[in-house]
């Protein structure tokens, strides 16, 4: 297979100042006729041809300067050009008509139809699904685009930018013209046509510019925007005042749609989303619903000006605007948060996610730097490394520098680079020009893959009242790093002391291996160090069970406080221990205590992620695991039984729903009750989940009364999903749910049951192999969210995954290239699962057909 390395990098030979497009949009034939405006490009050289890249195209026509031309050649991906008049070396334009068919286009890249409406996804190579074009980040060229299409189908037709006119035409077609101020790259072009209506709001920005918001929608999904428009409301607001930026187009768009790959799209001006991120009410949507929508409205909104003003030069630099834009939208949610505590529960949720999913990616076959260097194809590089590990790399400029200076490095980044299509290292020497600092090391975490792990060895010496801490920093041992270079590593500390006396401080760990002194230290002290997670590392401390204790019980650092509780429960589970009394005192005095938020308890609680404990073993025994695990959750629901069914009703909220984050919290904590009481006594408390079941107002409460009893395997579970079903059967995104509750639902007594019931819902009359939100709400979370059904002695669970990705790969290579990924970490695995796996990976690898996504992933895997 062909691949891309980062080296390699040439600037364009030709590039282009201007593109007319002209898009006559037909399900079965669409007619894209292009006017590019070319130019010489940087690395131009007299006599080059022109190469434009074209995929699944039917080429009609060229012109060159008007004329027609012949000099070219076609190849499955290419048109090139030759013989160009003055050897291409002064402007000249093209003209070429092609044609697509959308209504044939599952891959969901380029222009497809989804629900009778058009939509494109170009990111990052699917504009040469549409027209022959120079399809790469660092050509940037203004664009007017007049779209056609039949009025009574197509009433709405949206493109980037502004609405220039529209014309009704004889023959029942109508036109719409828009044109986008801001030169881009191909791949924020967007076009939307179909039967759609949207909720509009008019608000002034800082300059006194009045701008248009839009969310369109299927008109039935009108009630259900009013929360996206207040998120994207709020980031507005948001990026003024925390980075003075503004939004620079006179309209802002949302369009929401039911079949998309990812999760939303940034085109300038005219974001797509998928229904997911965009359609919210009490009755439909859960409380991490309401969040993630929030964070992913901020996100798109976000990229306007990370990603769109200032973009990539080429795909090796995407965590330049995705790490940053993350960053961006963690720091949004924080605060919208609205208290301290609030955002220490989102930079927990933050790091639980980086930890149960990235860091594995960090330790298997996959694993890449945040800038990797190299790639076959690029839509497998959309990875939590490149989003959530390049927010951390983001968010240790922040913590080297303070929040000023991050804020002078992202001017001066803005001030040199706006319009720009820049790489990584622009980045960093902004944020070190601005400050007047070298970050030449701090360079090494975008050049090298791996979780560095931090040792961490203390002494006192009490004679002296004298505190020493030796850190020595170890490369990650499972990845090829070739000259491993040592990383700049911020660490917080704080030295914790009855008297309170020792203030928090930075220790910057840049050698192999530093010690610092602590004069004046009256007491042994307990350490809390990397505090708020302020380096991307594993830390190996062994420290005393005891002064994890302390820590769980008053560290003043929440995120360490939490995870002094999550390291206790670990170690106690990958020993096959119960809680002792110590610990279940201590759960009990944070359950609680009044002080704390409902939802830092929720989060100190639960228990860390199965996959997360698989990180810890050379040698996997899921069933073990599970096993220990849920037997540790047993232990906990009963010592606590007074105090679950005490939270069970104090957390209760009464009057209308309010998905704010104090709401949601209490909710969190609440339903986390009723599942440890039906845990500890499912006869007794069953009924009282049928009864929340029933009566709930929102779908967070209807949701989790559901999910416990199914978890649990409650004799009411399958009435209740039967009503669930009859009464949500007309909305996607709840039906979505009721299937991912299924496909995810635990071994209750014999494992094999989950995979039976899988396939039967594949069987049911509302399962779509070609939809991404259902297929993931059923093959995907049965093999990636659910490890103890999906990984059984027999191997069931891997010829399944094998059959679904090699079904998947041929509908929809990005999909399938996802759940390939299932079996990444199948190197640390006992025996048999181990040697299953690989059967199972030799199965997909054997197939002649695979695409360039999953034959990547594959062949990674098994290398
Ligand atoms: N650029 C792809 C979708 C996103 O990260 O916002
Ligand atoms: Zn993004």
């Amino acid at each position: 297979p062909q691949s891309f390395n980062r080296l390699k990098y040439l600037p364009p030979y030709y590039t282009l100042s201007q593109v007319e497009l002209d898009i006559a949009l037909d399900p079965a034939r669409t007619i894209v006729k292009s006017r590019l405006e070319v130019l010489p490009g940087p690395n131009h050289e007299a006599g080059l041809p022109l190469v434009l890249q074209g995929q699944e195209l039917e080429f009609v026509s060229l012109r060159i300067n008007g004329e027609a031309h012949r000099q070219f050649e076609l190849t499955p991906l290419t048109l090139t050009i030759h013989a160009l008049p003055h050897d291409g070396c002064q402007a000249f334009s093209v003209e070429i008509i092609c044609v697509c068919i959308p209504e044939k286009n599952t891959s969901l890249m380029g222009l497809y139809v989804s629900n009778g409406n058009f939509f494109t996804q170009c990111e990052a190579e699917g504009f040469r699904k549409i027209t022959y074009f120079l399809d790469r980040p660092d050509v940037m060229a203004r664009y007017r685009v007049i779209l056609r299409a039949r009025e009574a189908e197509y009433p709405v037709l949206l493109s980037n930018g502004n609405l220039l006119s529209t014309e009704k035409l004889a023959n029942g077609w109508h036109t719409a013209i828009w044109e986008d101020p801001f030169p881009k790259p191909a791949y924020l072009f967007a076009l939307v046509a179909g039967k759609l209506e949207c909720i509009e709001e008019t608000i002034t920005t800082s300059s006194g510019a009045k701008k248009l918001l839009q969310i369109w929608v299927e008109s039935h999904d009108l009630k259900k925007t009013r929360h996206a428009m207040d998120s994207l409301i709020a980031s507005i607001y948001w990026d003024e005042k925390r980075y003075g930026l503004e939004l620079d187009l006179e309209r802002f768009m949302i369009v929401a749609v039911g079949d998309f790959n990812m999760g939303a799209m940034e085109n300038k001006g005219l974001n797509i989303f998928n229904t997911k991120y965009v359609l919210a009410q009490a009755e439909t949507a859960t409380d991490a619903d309401f969040a993630n929508i929030e964070s992913v409205v901020a996100h798109e909104y976000f990229h306007n000006w990370t990603g769109n003003r200032v973009t990539c030069r080429d795909w090796f630099q995407l965590s330049l605007k995705e790490g940053l834009t993350v960053f961006r939208d963690q720091e949004f949610s924080a605060d919208q948060m609205g208290s301290e505590s609030g955002r220490a529960v989102k930079r927990i949720e933050d790091v639980r996610l980086l930890r149960q999913l990235q860091f594995p990616e960090d330790a298997g076959p996959m694993a890449h730097p945040i800038r990797p260097d190299e790639y076959q194809e690029i839509n497998n590089f959309y990875t939590v490394t490149v989003y959530e590990k390049g927010a951390e790399v983001v968010r240790m400029y922040q913590t080297l520098l303070g929040r000023e200076g991050f804020r002078k490095g992202m001017d001066l980044y803005f001030k040199r680079h706006d319009g720009q299509a820049v790489t990584c290292e622009d980045f960093l020497m902004a944020m070190a020009d601005a400050n007047g600092c070298d970050l030449e090391q701090f360079k090494n975490w975008y050049g090298q893959a791996g979780t560095p792990t931090v040792s961490v060895v203390e002494s006192y010496n009490a004679a002296k009242k004298e505190y020493q801490v030796t850190v020595t920093q170890h490369p990650p041992a499972n990845v090829k790093n070739k000259d491993t270079k040592l990383f700049h590593i911020p660490l917080a500390m704080r030295l914790l002391t009855p008297a309170g006396d020792q203030q928090e401080s930075l220790l910057e760990l840049t050698q192999e291996s530093q010690t610092w002194t602590f004069p004046d230290v009256e007491t042994r002290p307990v350490l809390s160090i990397n505090r708020n997670f302020s380096a991307p590392i594993k830390l190996d401390f062994d420290q005393s069970e005891a002064d994890l204790l302390t820590l769980f019980s008053s560290d003043d650092d929440a995120f360490n406080r939490w995870e002094a509780g999550q390291k206790l429960a670990m170690q106690m589970i990958l020993q096959g221990r119960l809680p002792d009394a110590a610990l279940i005192s201590a759960y009990r005095d944070l359950l609680m205590d009044p002080a704390l938020d409902p939802a830092f308890k929720d989060l100190a609680l639960t228990l860390p992620a199965e996959t997360y404990l698989y990180e810890q073993c050379v040698s996997v025994d899921p069933q073990k695991i599970y096993v220990a695990r849920r037997a540790f959750r047993k232990a906990i629901a009963r010592e606590l039984r007074m105090e679950w069914a005490s939270l069970y009703q104090q957390m209760q909220t009464p009057g209308p729903f309010n998905p704010d984050a104090a709401s949601a919290g209490k909710r969190a904590l609440k339903n986390l009750a009723l599942s440890m009481l039906l845990e500890a006594d499912p006869l007794i408390w069953s009924p009282m989940a049928v009864n929340q079941y029933r009566n709930a107002d929102n779908m967070t409460d209807r949701y989790a009364a559901l999910a416990a009893l199914v978890i649990q395997g409650s004799s009411s579970a399958v009435a209740c999903l039967e009503d669930f079903y009859a009464h949500f059967a007309d909305d996607p995104l709840v039906i979505d749910k009721w299937f991912s509750l299924q496909a995810s639902r635990p071994p209750v007594t014999d494992a094999v049951a989950t995979l039976s019931d899988v396939r039967r819902l594949q069987g049911h009359e509302a399962f779509r192999m070609n939809n991404p939100n259902r297929v993931r709400s059923v093959i995907h979370a049965f093999c990636m969210n659910n490890p103890a059904s999906f990984h059984q002695m027999d191997g069931s669970g891997y010829a399944f995954w094998a059959e679904s990705v090699l079904a998947l790969d041929a509908i929809n290579p990005q999909v399938a290239a996802r759940l390939a990924r299932g079996l990444d970490r199948w190197k640390q695995f006992a025996q048999p699962y181990q040697s299953l796996m690989r059967a199972a990976l030799e199965r997909v690898a054997e197939s002649e057909t695979l695409s360039a996504d999953v034959k990547e992933v594959i062949l990674k895997a098994l290398g």
